[in-house]
């Protein structure tokens, strides 16, 4: 029988030429074919002996790596770290002396329970890891967005994981800790009071990855030329500000789109638009340690920057989307072991237990010992050692000298006492083996008051309904009782309004804690809403058209909005553009049924009479304005526009805007209007 010339169903074969270079196999054997099977005869079956068949799919079979036990979910960017002022009399660290030097990074960020494909908005701390390519070697900062932790104890972290990640009979919820198991385990861990009132605030609810802050958590030490130590905490503090979501946004979010927070990183660096952190460091020195109202090893509590402030050092910029995501976000290993000298560690015992945690999940997830020859993971800076062979070695090491001491290689690799990594000599009481937890890590509700306390009363109301929220999924009577029985301690107003609430008939019993709660000053550092920056910068502000709208007001606007350096997207009910009044086309960014206003920071609608009415009956419409005048934001309508406000039942207050003069609207779109929120919704 003739062969066909050309692939399946008439579909044209796409064959090499100048710009497209040859298909070949793995092995290099060029493809004449990369349509169909080899096939005995036009309508039998595959043969073995397609090896360009078999090696296709098993290359695909084994695409996939175990993704992280947690953190699976992340986004990551290159970018470079400058030093602004050195910190030369505390380290010899070069990436914190070498003022002006740009050190290149990779940060990844991510959600903590959910797995690789999972939402990007679900209430949940988020890591902040960067990786930094000094000329002393690989420093990974490897934080979170939450500057304490839930235990104490590494020996806890297992049991914390099993507890939030989905139940393992039911395999649901994903990515959430509004569930029996999380809340079971946490009620029995008065410890992780701190953090429970950290991941009830709206920390957890980031509105930009570009827009949190990071923090290293742990105490770690600095060690100056002269072997003494300085303890460090570290902080990133985002330039755009901090800003969070509200709840009901949040939950639409992970409608409107899985890859929000991707897709905000991705678009900002496309465009030029750099996120950048300033690195601030907490410098203290064992004395000051000894006069805190707490012990500064113990991961759950913080030192408020009232009592130490922050220095800022430097700045970090990402100003590059990775070539390709399973490369470089995927297989990139942090580990908060890879610190250069002049940099050390505390006993801090959960740092104590990650400092063998990520080598070892990294040998399962990355498939051996050679993961570190990654490009993404491999230092930037000279490196020799002796060691050889395993799965996937890409090195091809030279001579006979695989050893140390070794006579035979004049050039093989030695250890250096001038230029080499040294511990800290810490003096340490010769004491008996022993499981015991510091008696000085036993308060574990005073900072969990002071946070609370801290806030505002906005926010004090939102982590009140966030914690109704939670324990309202807890189906077990006695899990929601034991929280309340907390939150009691913590501050008594909170347990009554959660307990209301949650619709208690009878107050449970406050739990006892181990010793007296203090009541430490308030923290205001804490805040957010204080913390939103008064700019359009990093914000986007979308614009809802439609035939006839008027073509001078919708350049005026745009002009004015991005002259605040804020991102305008045109929105329209049909996607292929709208001819304006002056019979000009306007190109259309996306549909309106698709584009929830959960997205955009604030709206402008500039609608022809004949398009309001008509879109007035229409429930995206609708939703698109009642959305964002429940997530509190800046509204400019155009007088045509009341059709649809009327029918969505909205009445307008000050922060809608005429659409005559742009000024007011871009003041009114760089904040949020928290009076209007208690008439919308009940809040604890
Ligand atoms: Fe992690 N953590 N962690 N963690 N962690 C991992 O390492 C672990 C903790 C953090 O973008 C894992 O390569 C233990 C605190 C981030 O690739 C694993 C303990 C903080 C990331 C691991 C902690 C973090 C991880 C999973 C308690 C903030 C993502 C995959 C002793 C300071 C890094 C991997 C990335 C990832 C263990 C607690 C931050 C299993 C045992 C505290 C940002 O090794």
């Amino acid at each position: 029988m003739q062969q066909h010339p050309i692939g399946n169903a008439g579909e044209l074969q796409q064959q090499a030429d100048s710009s497209h270079p040859v298909l070949t196999t793995q092995q290099g054997i060029p493809i004449a074919d990369n349509q169909n099977s080899l096939t005995q005869g036009n309508r039998g079956p595959s043969l073995l002996e397609d090896f360009i068949l078999r090696e296709k799919i098993t290359h695909f079979d084994h695409e996939r790596i175990p993704e992280r036990v947690v953190h699976a979910r992340g986004s990551a960017a290159h970018g470079h770290f400058t030093l602004t002022e050195s910190l030369q009399q505390y380290t010899t660290a070069k990436v914190l002396t070498e003022v002006g030097k740009q050190v290149p990074v990779f940060a990844r960020f991510s959600t903590v329970a959910g797995g690789a494909g999972s939402v990007d908005t679900p209430r949940d701390v988020r890591g902040f890891a960067v990786k930094f390519y000094t000329e002393e070697g690989n420093w990974d900062l490897v934080g979170n967005n939450i500057p304490v932790f839930f235990i104490q104890d590494a020996m806890k972290f297992p049991d914390l994981v099993h507890a939030v990640k989905m139940e393992p009979d039911r395999a649901f919820p994903q990515a959430a800790t509004a569930h029996d198991t999380f809340w079971d385990f946490i009620s029995l861990m008065p410890e992780s009071m701190h953090m429970v009132m950290w991941i009830m605030s709206d920390r957890t609810l980031p509105r930009s990855l570009r827009m949190m802050e990071g923090f290293g958590i742990h105490s770690f030490r600095l060690l100056s030329a002269s072997g003494k130590s300085t303890f460090v905490k570290f902080h990133w503090r985002p330039q755009l500000g901090m800003q969070s979501t509200v709840w009901d946004e949040a939950l639409k979010l992970q409608s409107a789109d899985n890859d929000y927070h991707r897709r905000d990183l991705f678009d900002s660096i496309q465009c030029g638009a750099f996120p950048c952190w300033d690195l601030c460091v907490q410098l203290f020195d064992e004395e000051q340690a000894a006069m805190l109202p707490f012990d500064h090893l113990d991961p759950t509590k913080i030192i408020p920057e009232e009592l130490i402030p922050l220095k800022r050092i430097g700045e970090l910029v990402l100003d590059r989307w990775p070539d390709n995501f399973f490369a470089e976000t995927e297989q990139v290993a942090f580990c908060p072991a890879n610190v250069p000298p002049g940099i050390d560690f505390s006993n801090d015992p959960l740092l104590q237990g990650r400092l063998f945690s990520y080598l070892d999940t990294q040998l399962l997830r990355l498939g051996g010992p050679n993961f570190a020859q990654l490009p993404i993971n491999a230092p930037q800076c000279p490196f020799a050692n002796h060691q050889r062979d395993g799965h996937m070695q890409q090195a091809v090491p030279s001579g006979r000298v695989s050893y140390e001491p070794s006579s035979l290689q004049t050039d093989s690799p030695r250890a250096s006492q001038a230029s080499g990594f040294t511990h800290f000599a810490q003096a340490t009481p010769e004491g008996s083996k022993a499981r015991l937890r510091p008696e000085s890590f036993a308060d574990h509700y005073s900072q969990a008051r002071m946070f609370y306390q801290s806030q505002s009363r906005v926010e004090q109301s939102h982590m009140a309904s966030a914690m109704v929220f939670e324990l309202s999924k807890v189906q077990t009577a006695h899990v929601r009782e034991a929280m309340v029985s907390h939150l009691l301690v913590i501050d008594e107003d909170l347990g009554r309004r959660v307990a209301k609430g949650l619709g208690m008939q009878q107050l449970p019993r406050a739990a006892e804690p181990a010793m007296p709660v203090q009541d430490l000053d308030p923290s205001p550092a804490t805040c957010i809403i204080d913390r939103m920056k008064p700019t359009l910068q990093g914000r986007c502000i979308a614009m809802l058209v439609d035939e006839g709208s008027g073509a001078s007001t919708v350049t005026m606007f745009k002009q004015a909005l991005q002259a605040q350096q804020a991102r305008v997207m045109i929105i329209a009910p049909r996607v292929s553009g709208v001819t304006l009044d002056d019979g000009s086309i306007l190109a259309v960014d996306a549909q309106l049924a698709g584009a929830p206003s959960a997205q955009f920071d604030a709206i402008v609608s500039l609608l022809a009479p004949s398009s309001a009415e008509r879109l007035a009956t229409q429930s995206c419409a609708q939703d698109w304005f009642r959305d964002a005048f429940a997530h509190l934001k800046a509204i400019a309508a155009c007088p045509a526009s009341n059709a649809i406000l009327d029918a969505s039942g909205i009445r307008p207050d000050s922060g809608f805007f005429a659409t005559d003069d742009p000024a007011p609207f871009i003041e009114g779109a760089k904040t949020r209007f928290w009076s209007r929120e208690p008439a919308l919704r009940d809040l604890a």
